[in-house]
C-alpha cells in the first residue's frame, strides 16, 4: 500500500479549498482541481475566491511554499478527495452528475491502490455509485485494491478553519482497511475523534445531522404560527419551556436557508419516500414559512395604504441566510425581499444588508427597490421587516416607534 504523500482535491469550493489548504499546511503535497478557470487562477495566485475567516492566510502560505497548486484537469495523486456539489433536481432527487464527472476525471489517473474519498453530502449508496463509475471507466482495475471512503464534512460556514481541526469526523470505508487508511490521512490535521463505519452509514449520518436540525427548526417555526394565532409571544414561550432540563427548542425565523439544511433532508425523503414522514413535513413547514412572512408584510402594507391613502414604504432588513455573514445562498430573506418587490410594484422596498456592498443580482433592476443603510430604511419605512438578526440591527428596534414591525427573528422583543 502506497504511503500517501500527494492528494488531489476535486472541487475547490467552501469545503474542498479549506481541506486542500489544511492538508498542505500539514506537509502533504496537494493539487486542487476545479472546473472554473477563475477559481484555478485565484488559487494559483494564492488567493481565495470567497470569504471564509483565516482561509486566505492558509492558501497564500501554502501556495508560496509550493505545497498547494490548482489545475483544471485531475493529476496523479496517492489519494483523491471529491468535494463537489450535490444539488437536488426539480423533484428533490439528488443530482449526482458532479460526482460522476469527478469520478470520470480521476479514473484515468489511477494505478490500482489509491484511496478515493467522497466528501460531498450524498444519498445512501453514492460512494458505491462513484466506485462503479470509476470501474466502468477502468475495467482493467476491476480487481485492483482501490479503497473507497465516504467522509462527510460537518464544518459550519464562518468557522471552517477551526472546525476542520476540532470537529469529530465520521469515516465510512468500503472495507475496514479503507476506513483506517482514510483515518490516518485525516489524522494529519483533525484533532477530534475519528469514528469508523461503512460508507452507507457515513452517508446517512451526515443527512441525519442536518435533518435533526431541520426538524427541530420546523417545530419552532410551527410554534411561531400557532402562537401568532393564539396571541402568545413565541420567543417568551420558547425561553420559558427551555428552562426544563430536557427541553431545548430552537428558534423560529423567516425560513431555513443555506445549502445544507434546506437540501439534505430531501435526500432521505427521496431514498425512503413512504417512510420519511416527519422529515418531509419539516421540509414543507420550513419551506412554507417565507410565504407566511410575506402575507403578514402584505397585510401590514395594505393597512397603511387604507389609513394613509398612499402606498406603504417597506423596509427589509437583512438578506443573508443567517446572522453576521455575507452568504446569500438559498436565503429565505433574499427571496422574501425579491418577492415583496415584485408584489408591491407600487410601493418602495428599502433593502439593507450591511455585509454586502451592493444589491445582489436577484434584486437588481427592480425599479421599486433601493439599497440603503439600515438606519435610513427604518427611518423612512412604514412597515419594518426584520429578516436577519445581524448584530448591526440590534439597537434599531428602538427607532421603530409608531411603525408596523414584523420581527421574524425576535431580535427586538
Ligand atoms: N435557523 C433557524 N433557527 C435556528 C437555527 C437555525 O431558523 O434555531 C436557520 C438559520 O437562520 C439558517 C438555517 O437555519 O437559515 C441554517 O443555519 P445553521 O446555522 O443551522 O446551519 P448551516 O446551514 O450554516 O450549517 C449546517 C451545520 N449543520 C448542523 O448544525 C447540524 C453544519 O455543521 C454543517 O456542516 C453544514 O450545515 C453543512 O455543510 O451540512
Amino acid at each position: 500500500m502506497t504511503q500517501i504523500k500527494t492528494v488531489a482535491v476535486i472541487g475547490l469550493g467552501y469545503i474542498g479549498l479549506p481541506t486542500a489548504a489544511i492538508l498542505a499546511e500539514n506537509g502533504l503535497t496537494v493539487h486542487g482541481v476545479d472546473v472554473s478557470p477563475r477559481t484555478v487562477d485565484a488559487v494559483n495566485a494564492g488567493k481565495v475566491p470567497f470569504v471564509e475567516p483565516d482561509l486566505a492566510d492558509f492558501v497564500e502560505r501554502n501556495v508560496a511554499a509550493g505545497r498547494l497548486d490548482a489545475s483544471l484537469e485531475t493529476p496523479k495523486a496517492d489519494a483523491y478527495i471529491v468535494a463537489v456539489p450535490t444539488p437536488f433536481q426539480g423533484d428533490h432527487a439528488p443530482d449526482l452528475s458532479y460526482i460522476e464527472a469527478a469520478a470520470r476525471g480521476l479514473a484515468p489517473q489511477l494505478t490500482g491502490d489509491e484511496l478515493v474519498i467522497l466528501e460531498s453530502t450524498s444519498p445512501p449508496g453514492a460512494t458505491d455509485h462513484m466506485a462503479d463509475v470509476i470501474r466502468e471507466v477502468r475495467p482493467d482495475l476491476k480487481d485492483a485494491p482501490l479503497d473507497f471512503v465516504h467522509c462527510p464534512e460537518r464544518v459550519l460556514p464562518g468557522r471552517v478553519m477551526v472546525e476542520l481541526v476540532t470537529n469529530d469526523r465520521i469515516v465510512g470505508g468500503s472495507t475496514p482497511a479503507a476506513a483506517e487508511r482514510a483515518r490516518d490521512l485525516y489524522r494529519s490535521f483533525c484533532e477530534g475523534e475519528i469514528l469508523l463505519t461503512d460508507c452507507r452509514t457515513a452517508e446517512m449520518a451526515k443527512l441525519v445531522e442536518n435533518s435533526f436540525r431541520d426538524v427541530n427548526i420546523a417545530f419552532a417555526n410551527e410554534l411561531s404560527l400557532i402562537c401568532a394565532e393564539q396571541g402568545i409571544d413565541v420567543w417568551e414561550l420558547i425561553g420559558l419551556a427551555n428552562h426544563h432540563p430536557r427541553v431545548n427548542i430552537l428558534q423560529p425565523g423567516p425560513g431555513v436557508g443555506g445549502h445544507c439544511i434546506a437540501v439534505d433532508p430531501w435526500f432521505i425523503v427521496d431514498a425512503a419516500p413512504q417512510t420519511a414522514r416527519i422529515i418531509r413535513a419539516a421540509r414543507e413547514i420550513n419551506d412554507a414559512k417565507p410565504q407566511w412572512v410575506i402575507e403578514r408584510a402584505k397585510a401590514a402594507a395594505f393597512d397603511v395604504q387604507q389609513k394613509e391613502g398612499r402606498p406603504a414604504v417597506v423596509a427589509a432588513l437583512g438578506l443573508a441566510f443567517k446572522p453576521n455573514i455575507d452568504d446569500l445562498r438559498e436565503s429565505p430573506a433574499l427571496n422574501i425581499a425579491a418577492q415583496l418587490a415584485d408584489e408591491f410594484s407600487g410601493s418602495t422596498v428599502l433593502v439593507s444588508e450591511p455585509h454586502v456592498d451592493e444589491l445582489p443580482a436577484k434584486l437588481q433592476g427592480k425599479e421599486n427597490v433601493r439599497f440603503v443603510p439600515a438606519e435610513q430604511a427604518v427611518a423612512e419605512a412604514d412597515v419594518v421587516l426584520l429578516l436577519v438578526d445581524h448584530d448591526a440591527f440590534a439597537g434599531l428596534g428602538e427607532q421603530t416607534a409608531g411603525k408596523r414591525v414584523i420581527d421574524t427573528r425576535g431580535q427586538w422583543r
